[in-house]
């Protein structure tokens, strides 16, 4: 019984080697911590090697007294054990030798983490908010405002497409941010627990409803770097990824005019008159991007949870009724308000959709001007 439990035991250790070994020829997986591309990241990653060998040579130090003590005191050498029970000097050793060890440890993980907070003197602020399942931000310096959304086809999430590099890992628009420059994160949400985790930073925050965490982030090459919701937070937690752009001063300040153009192209585009085809076209893209991780790319909804679209009384009722729920959603339920978070274009098409697509042949055409006017 004894012998079998012992082999099994050095099953499982080998089988446990192998499997880091393993681990450790993928070139792109490695095992230990990574550095990260800012101060503050490497700064983390120095902190958590310096713990890292404290504790293997605590370790060490303890099994190597140990193991001698086992073997050159053993019975048949004839050893008798050694009385010193209660001895205050033993005591004393053994509190101050830990106290000593804890304190070394204490000092560096405090100034690490004391510069991880300090968010004084940021040179521009982005609000970051979780929605279920996308972040928006808010550059409060620059009035820009946006929605960032995957963007993985959904032949591939279903299987029906080979998946590229960036699978669930890209987004329709990023966080840009310059390089140089000392951002401030004002990190929230607006339904449930969220978190921004773009591991190249070197910190993660909790995106909470009703609270706003903050952290920065100073970054020094230009490049894309990614991340995504690192909280459980709903049935599309693994779909709401963070691509962030870092780009020079000159990059980003031609990205910032790009996005106050957008603005006002969208503006214009509020009083175009669509057809049908143009807004069936635009509505069919939003919906699946916005709409579909709930009512599902065929309408269908998932009973009990999110309702159809398919026959559904609003989509093929009342206009108005439809066009309310769109832009101020149903307050205290999962149905989010769009009114914000779609231009008027997405919202009269992505309406217009709905009541054209699975099987509501309602005819009805919304335009932008609806949109407009309902708001
Ligand atoms: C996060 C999940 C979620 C997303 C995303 C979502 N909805 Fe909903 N939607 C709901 C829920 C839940 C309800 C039911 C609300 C209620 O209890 O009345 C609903 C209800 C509706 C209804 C009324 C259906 C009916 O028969 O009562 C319409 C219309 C609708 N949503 C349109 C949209 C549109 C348009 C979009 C995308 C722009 C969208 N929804 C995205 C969750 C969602
Ligand atoms: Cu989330």
């Amino acid at each position: 019984m004894f012998a079998k439990t012992l082999k099994g035991a050095w099953y499982s250790l080998w089988g446990a080697v192998l499997l880091l070994g393993a681990g450790n020829s993928y070139a792109d997986y490695p095992i230990n911590l990574t550095r990260g591309v800012t101060d503050i990241s490497n700064k983390v990653f120095d902190l958590h090697m310096l713990i890292f060998w404290i504790c293997v040579g605590a370790c060490v130090l303890v099994f190597a007294v140990l193991i001698y003590s086992i073997f050159t005191h053993r019975k048949s050498k004839g050893a008798v054990a050694a009385e010193f029970h209660e001895s205050t000097t033993v005591e004393i050793i053994w509190t101050t030798i830990p106290f000593l060890v804890l304190v070394a440890m204490a000092v560096p993980a405090t100034t690490t983490l004391l510069a991880l907070e300090d968010t004084r003197d940021s040179d521009m602020s982005i609000q970051v908010t979780g929605y279920q399942w996308k972040w928006k931000y808010d550059y409060l310096d620059d009035d820009i405002s946006f929605f960032s959304v995957l963007t993985t086809p959904r032949e591939q999430i279903e299987g029906d497409a080979p998946k590229d590099d960036t699978y669930l890992m890209d987004v329709d628009n990023p966080i840009v941010v310059p390089i140089n420059k000392k951002i401030r994160f004002l990190i929230t949400s607006n339904d449930v627990i969220h978190s921004w985790w773009v591991p190249a930073l070197g910190w993660k925050q909790d995106a909470v409803p009703g609270f706003i965490n903050d952290a920065w982030t100073e970054l020094t090459e230009p490049g894309t770097y990614r991340g995504k919701c690192a909280e459980l937070c709903g049935k599309d937690h693994g779909f709401m990824p963070i691509v962030l752009v870092a780009k020079t001063q000159e990059d980003y300040d031609a990205w910032v005019e790009e996005q106050k153009g957008a603005a006002a192209a969208a503006a214009d585009a509020a009083t175009a008159t669509l057809t049908m085809d143009e807004l069936m076209a635009k509505g069919e893209t939003a919906y699946n991007s916005h709409c579909a991780a709930c009512h599902q790319a065929n309408g269908a909804g998932i009973p009990g949870v999110f309702p159809a679209i398919a026959g559904s009384a609003v989509a093929i009722g009342d206009v108005a009724k439809h066009i309310d729920i769109g832009i101020n959603g149903v307050p205290g339920t999962a149905m989010q308000a769009f009114g914000e978070q779609l231009s008027a274009v997405d919202l009269a098409a992505v309406i217009t959709y709905q009541r054209n697509a699975f099987g509501n042949d309602t005819g009805d055409m919304v335009q932008p001007a609806d949109i407009v006017a309902a708001k």
